[in-house]
């Protein structure tokens, strides 16, 4: 793998995600304590979450990709969830790490192709009409990576 080639496909990070106990309650503290702003809330029952998109500082044009960056709070919408398994086990943290990526299938074909198991056979449905992958914790230094694909301008803002 040459390193201009990686450099290319891993654009950006997206976002960080943290898994909390209490979506409600997590807002509040990143508003009041950290000054953040939330531009986003949304279910995801496929991913087993009730998130919240916090931002960094006014993002330009009210968009997704603040320049500030993003922190995802999850918090699990069932005891089976992903993030449920994971406050239980080592409690409220970080819990992934999201790059932006022009191309989630191509990528995640080239990752496979190292030999890193990607959880899903193809793309699934992320925040705001993103596609989503991600990369094993073992397969990736013990950092759940997450790809994501945003929506070009047309498609997107559904
Ligand atoms: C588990 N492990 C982690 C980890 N979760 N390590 C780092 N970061 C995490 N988040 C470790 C765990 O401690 C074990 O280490 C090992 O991996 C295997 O654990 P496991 O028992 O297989 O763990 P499970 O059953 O919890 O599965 C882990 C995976 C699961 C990553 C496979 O969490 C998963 O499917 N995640 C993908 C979906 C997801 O996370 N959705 C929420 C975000 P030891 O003890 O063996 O050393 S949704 C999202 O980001 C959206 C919608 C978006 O951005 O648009
Ligand atoms: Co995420």
């Amino acid at each position: 793998l040459q390193r201009e080639e990686a450099a290319a496909v891993f654009q950006r990070i997206d976002h960080v995600g943290v898994a909390v106990p209490d979506l409600d309650a997590a807002v509040a503290w990143y508003e009041q304590t950290l000054g953040m702003r939330c531009l986003h809330r949304e279910v995801n029952q496929e991913q087993g979450v009730r998130e919240a998109m916090m931002a960094c500082e006014p993002a330009a044009g009210g968009g997704l990709a603040g320049p500030g960056g993003l922190v995802q709070l999850l918090a699990p919408v069932s005891p089976e969830s992903a993030v449920a398994r994971f406050l239980d086990r080592q409690g409220p943290g970080l819990h992934h790490v999201a790059y932006a990526v022009d191309d989630v299938e191509a990528e995640s074909a080239r990752l496979r192709g190292l030999g890193l198991r990607l959880l899903y056979e193809s793309a699934r449905k992320g925040t705001a009409g993103s596609r989503i992958n991600f990369v094993h914790p073992k397969d990736a230094g013990g950092v759940l990576v997450e790809l994501v694909e945003r929506p070009s301008p047309a498609e997107g803002r559904a």
